[in-house]
């Protein structure tokens, strides 16, 4: 795979996928299904780190948070489904609230990764970012054609909201150890899928890469 040589900084966004409670805390949805969170966590400083970097370069930076109305009218009935079938129905009462639904305290950002003001935040119902939201048109009204990926899961959101991007047109840049999974394998295996045939979903890079980058 080529290495990454240059970012422009003004056409570039930092893509922050869903850092929020109900997947980095114990008493969160993610936690709930059985899923080890302790893996999850070790994207929180790695992720602190490209913040402060694409803060210092002026980057445009979005925050996704995945979650739903408290009526749960925008959850597709499999998803709801699946979601009891794994222990931890959405909409389903927990200590921090209702399990993925908006405005409740578990679907908000963890304390370390909280938005800036002027930072950009999506509300997305779905897996891929991009999916019933206006993050195309937040992208394209900032002239950005680059995007730097990190959060969570590697395998689940990363990965769809990455997948769309590219078929977008995106030059997409993955930073895989601010990326995480539950799954060491299935982390290591989607950011493999990543490189086949040179690269079919972009570039795969560290989080020092990426900082020396915007450093210069
Ligand atoms: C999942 C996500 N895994 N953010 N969501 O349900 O990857």
């Amino acid at each position: 795979m080529p290495s990454i040589e240059h970012i422009d900084p003004r056409h570039a966004a930092l893509l922050v996928i869903d850092m929020q409670r109900d997947f980095l805390h114990p008493d969160g949805y993610a936690a709930r299904t059985g899923m080890d969170i302790g893996p999850l966590r070790t994207a929180i400083e790695p992720v602190r780190a490209l913040l402060a970097a694409a803060r210092t370069a002026g980057l445009v930076i979005v925050h996704t948070r995945e979650g739903h109305l408290p009526d749960l009218s925008d959850c597709p009935p499999y998803k709801l489904t699946r979601s009891c079938n794994a222990g931890a129905q959405i909409g389903s009462p927990g200590p921090m609230g209702r399990l993925l639904v908006r405005g409740e305290h578990g679907h908000d950002f963890i304390d370390e990764l909280r938005p800036l003001p002027g930072e950009i935040v999506i509300d997305k119902p779905g897996y891929s970012a991009f999916e019933h939201t206006p993050l195309a048109q937040v992208l394209t009204t900032r002239a950005v054609d680059t995007l730097i990926l990190c959060g969570i899961t590697t395998e689940v959101c990363v990965s769809s909201t990455l997948r769309t991007a590219i078929d977008r047109g995106y030059r997409c840049i993955t930073v895989a150890d601010a990326c995480a999974s539950a799954d060491a394998a299935l982390h290591q295996a989607a950011l493999q899928m990543i490189g086949v045939e040179g690269g079919i979903f972009g570039e795969v890079t560290s989080t020092d890469r990426i900082c020396n980058l915007l450093q210069t």
